[in-house]
């Protein structure tokens, strides 16, 4: 409680501190390449506009832009649109997305791992046939140091970014003294790129309010995109729940740091909270406790669709969970007629797991299964359905993998694809599934089958991507199951290999789960993220030849007083050297 009071108190000081340098490098999670120029180091002008294209969502970007660098500039900022955009001070510009022959093609997450090494950033970035293995993206064929900085600057290669480089989510930013371009195919690129601009930029950018300062952004040339297309967080609302306004600044953390996927634990013992129309007392009487007794919440279709919005406009998509068959004492409480033994349960506020479960021999059960996830699809724009599996101890052998199997299949019938915790792995394939590895221990026989039967995995291993887990053994909310986890222990480890038999190729990506029986508000969801979410992003984003802690830690020093100048909480790790 006193460090997070600390944490508030340090944003007048900080206000006042010159502003840092910022080197081209220095941005969280490490860009793919980078080639610093410090003869071209450009200064934004009180007059300059947004220029971009007439295309509806690089134009949604431009103003997102402007949005964020009123406030602390206090700058005008429009937003010009140009059926071709030329120069200026700040363009956005979106490539054809027709590809040219012969570009090299993206690299995978596989190809990543393999060529990690050295100068594994280049190497093993893109390998097209027929070239001298000076593979480069967008023309940029110098080694260069990812999230460090090249001290020699070259004025050679060509500028041009050749569509089907970048690919869904990468972007290249130029850096020159007479602008600053973004170029990407996509405007979810266009996004990320105005994610690393952000970051290049004086911490004063952080201000809601006008500041007096140079807005100088570090010359050179950035390309990048991202190693896994799955990076996410996940947020309980059930055991303790959250308002919109909460989970709509959840989402702000999550793309700063290029994170493209917020998972909602929607519900649990404790809670139920989202809206279904067919089962009204779900939220009625299932949404109205919480871990220690307080009022609890759920969130309306119309709240749901808010946050589903919110997110959609920062290229975040949100994964819902309805946790299945166990962890549904508050669904219980609600319906009798779920119960094993059709007697409603006392509500749940309490933080054991294990002991409740909807009754998989009834087909009221299944009745229930499919109107339930038959809403939350028709509500969610994106293609996943998360149903949990986990922990579901009283329900064991063929009923539990008959329960999943059935329910994969409703999944299926809902036209979305299916994600549940890696205790499903025994449940026989649905195409295209996912299993979320929350282990603490790399080894699994049964995930590794799975996979082998054409699963692939989320990684959220216990021990380095658990956000509920303290930080040292004194952090004053937060488990310890599953360890102590420092800012090191979160960056240590790579998804490509953590888990035995696991290809890289069946990696989709990482998520950092913030489980929340000790976790009551905003302030200290913010303090378990920062400064551990980044690292996770980090490990989903950068290629594995950028991973380097020495490095890691000095770049994300820099971020402690763009949260403070936000008035974003966040644990003063001390092994970060923090400014
Ligand atoms: C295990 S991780 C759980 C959750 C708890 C968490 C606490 C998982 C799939 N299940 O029900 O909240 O531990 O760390």
């Amino acid at each position: 409680a006193a460090e997070l009071a600390r944490a508030a108190e340090l944003t007048a000081g900080e206000l006042l501190a010159p502003p840092a340098p910022v080197r081209l490098g220095d941005v969280v999670p490490a860009p793919e390449q980078v080639r610093p120029d410090p003869t071209a180091d450009f200064t934004l002008p009180a007059d300059a506009a947004v220029r971009v294209g007439p295309d509806p969502d690089a134009r949604e970007v431009a103003e997102q832009l402007a949005e964020l660098l009123r406030p602390a500039t206090g700058y005008p900022l429009p937003i010009v649109v140009e059926a071709t955009t030329t120069g200026g001070p700040l363009v956005l510009t979106l490539a054809a997305a027709t590809p040219p022959a012969g570009v090299p093609r993206p690299r995978t997450a596989a190809e990543d791992t393999a060529g990690a090494g050295a100068a594994g950033a280049v190497a093993g970035a893109a390998e097209p046939a027929g070239t001298d293995g000076a593979a480069s993206v967008g023309g940029v064929a110098e080694p260069v140091s990812p999230g460090g900085v090249d001290p020699t600057p070259s004025a050679a290669g060509p500028t041009t970014v050749g569509a089907d480089e970048l690919g869904a989510e990468g972007y290249r930013l130029d850096v020159t003294p007479t602008g600053v371009r973004i170029s990407a195919d996509t405007a979810t690129g266009l996004f990320h790129g105005v994610q690393t601009l952000r970051q290049l930029l004086p911490a004063a950018v952080e201000s809601p309010s006008p500041v007096a300062a140079r807005w100088v952004v570090p010359g050179g040339v950035l390309v990048d995109r991202p190693r896994f297309p799955y990076r996410g967080a996940m947020l309980d609302v059930s055991r303790h729940f959250f308002g919109v306004a909460d989970v709509l600044r959840v989402i702000d953390h999550l793309a700063r740091y290029k994170l493209n996927h917020l998972h909602l634990h929607l519900t649990d013992d404790q809670g139920w909270r989202i809206a279904v129309d067919s089962w009204p007392a779900l939220t009625t009487v299932g949404g109205a406790t919480e871990v220690g007794g307080g009022p609890g919440g759920f969130y309306t279709g119309a709240d749901y669709r808010r946050i589903v919005r919110y997110a959609a406009r920062r290229h975040v998509t949100v994964v819902p969970e309805i946790d299945l068959p166990g962890h549904t004492n508050a669904a219980l409480t609600a319906y009798p007629e779920l119960a094993p033994d059709r007697v409603a349960p006392p509500p749940y506020t309490g933080t054991e797991v294990g002991f409740s479960y909807v009754d998989p021999a009834s087909e009221r059960t299944y009745d229930f299964v499919a109107d339930v996830l038959g809403e939350v699809a028709a509500l969610t724009p994106g293609p996943w359905l998360h149903i949990g599996g986990d922990e579901a101890f009283k329900v064991k052998g063929a009923a539990y993998t008959g329960f999943v199997e059935r329910t994969q299949r409703i999944v299926a019938g809902t036209g979305k694809t299916v994600i549940g915790w890696h205790q499903i792995a025994p449940a026989g394939h649905a195409e295209e599934r996912v299993l979320q590895w929350w282990g603490t221990d790399g080894t699994d026989p049964v995930v590794a089958e799975a996979v082998r039967r054409g699963a692939r995995l989320i990684l959220s291993p216990g021990n380095h991507a658990y956000l509920d887990m303290k930080y040292a053994p004194d952090t004053p909310i937060g488990h310890d199951w599953a360890g102590l986890i420092d800012v090191r222990r979160a960056y240590d480890w790579d998804p490509g290999t953590h888990v035995a038999g696991v290809p890289a190729d069946a990696v989709l990506g990482v998520e950092a789960p913030l489980w929340t029986e000790s976790v009551t508000t905003l302030a200290e969801i913010e303090f378990m993220f920062l400064p551990r979410l980044p690292a996770i992003a980090e490990l989903g984003w950068s290629p594995r030849s950028a991973h380097d802690w020495a490095g890691f830690r000095e770049r994300l020093a820099g971020h402690g007083p763009r949260w403070a100048t936000a008035g974003i909480a966040f644990h003063r790790a001390p092994e970060i050297p923090w400014p």
